[in-house]
């Protein structure tokens, strides 16, 4: 009911009386003023002026589906959004409920902030407060559990487009992360509960920093990290880049699921990457091996030369890669 009359505040440009409201809704006056209460509470600036009824002044910078409806241009991805204040990561809350097998394929799970973000192998995630987008995706699609990882790249690609809406010049490093002037604005968890042939679900956990200023940069990631309006020099709002990175992340994602077409994909991220054609060096199982990156295959898979020049296709997850003073 909430939702009801908030969209009806919001496609009103002009007060609308509690009568009115009641009518449509048909539910009672008291009611309506509990839920318009409750809403001020949330942080909607909603006027109300005796015999002329309510309106919508400003809406919060808060991540519901109601906010980021109207820029919203999927079929199904983003259409079922779970919005928490805070959560422990949002990849496990996803994790938890994707045990339930009747969930919506493409549901996200939004928090405002979360407490214990996770990286790859165990890494944290820093997430403050109302500062960035940390979401994930579930995703159910029938395909093979090893091609999987192609959805990293998807989300990179996905990120990378909305990224540049905003004017600003970013980066892709192989193969999770989103950098801008050398330091990570973004990164991707990609996580995975399959059978042997079969995937039962996808979580495709993005994280972005968005309106941290540079002081509020926690102190173990300063030299690192960067975030969207440090670079873009202006507020950014938080709901229009995640319905961008839905939107171009559904068109990706259908054309591989539907069609098994990547190519739009892989070539965004070869012509974004910062690793191609770079001396890296790749670290595994706790070793350091120097080689160049050369391609992007396919499948996602990183193609290196080593130095006695044998090539290999290297699998994202299997390793991290570390270039030469990337990060300042
Ligand atoms: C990643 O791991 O880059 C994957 C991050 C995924 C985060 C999202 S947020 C929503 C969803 N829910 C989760 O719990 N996670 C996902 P990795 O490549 O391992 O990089 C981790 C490293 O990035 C850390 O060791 C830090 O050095 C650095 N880092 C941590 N927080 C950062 C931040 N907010 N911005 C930039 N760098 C950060």
């Amino acid at each position: 009911m909430k939702n009801s009359i908030l969209n009806l505040l919001k496609r009103e440009e002009d007060f609308i009386s509690g009568q009115k409201i009641s009518e449509m809704l048909g539910v009672s006056r008291t009611a309506i003023w509990k839920h318009i209460n409750s809403l001020r509470n949330e942080g909607y600036d909603i006027q109300s002026v005796s015999n002329k009824g309510y309106k919508l002044i400003t809406s919060p910078d808060i991540l519901t589906l109601s906010e980021i409806r109207p820029y919203l241009k999927t079929a199904y991805i983003g259409r079922n959004i779970v919005h928490l204040d805070t959560v422990d990561s949002t990849n496990t809350k996803a994790k938890e409920i994707a045990q339930d097998i009747n969930i919506q394929d493409g549901t996200v799970i939004i928090s405002e902030e979360q407490k214990m973000g996770k990286g790859r192998l165990g890494r944290a995630w820093v997430s403050p407060k109302h500062k960035g987008i940390w979401m994930s995706l579930i995703l159910k699609p029938d395909i093979a559990p090893s091609d999987a990882a192609i959805v990293t790249q998807i989300g990179a690609a996905a990120v990378y487009e909305a990224i540049k809406d905003l004017g600003v010049e970013a980066y892709i490093k192989w193969p999770n992360d989103i950098v801008i002037n050398k330091k990570k604005v973004c990164g991707i968890l990609t996580e995975m509960n399959a059978e042997l042939s079969r995937i039962n679900y996808i979580i495709v956990g993005i994280g972005i920093n968005v309106n941290l200023e540079k002081e509020e940069i926690a102190e173990e990631i300063k030299n690192v990290a960067t975030s969207l309006k440090i670079e873009a020099k202006k507020h950014v709002a938080r709901k229009e880049v995640i319905a961008t990175v839905l939107n171009n992340f559904e068109k990706y994602y259908e054309k591989f699921v539907q069609e098994n077409d990547i190519k739009q994909v892989i070539d965004l991220c070869k012509q974004a990457s910062i690793v191609l054609g770079k001396q890296i060096s790749i670290i595994s199982k706790g070793k350091e091996i120097p080689a160049k990156a050369i391609d992007l295959n396919h499948k996602g898979e990183l193609v290196v030369e080593y130095e006695d020049g044998k090539k290999e296709s290297v699998l994202s997850g299997e390793v991290s890669i570390r270039g030469f003073n990337w990060y300042a």
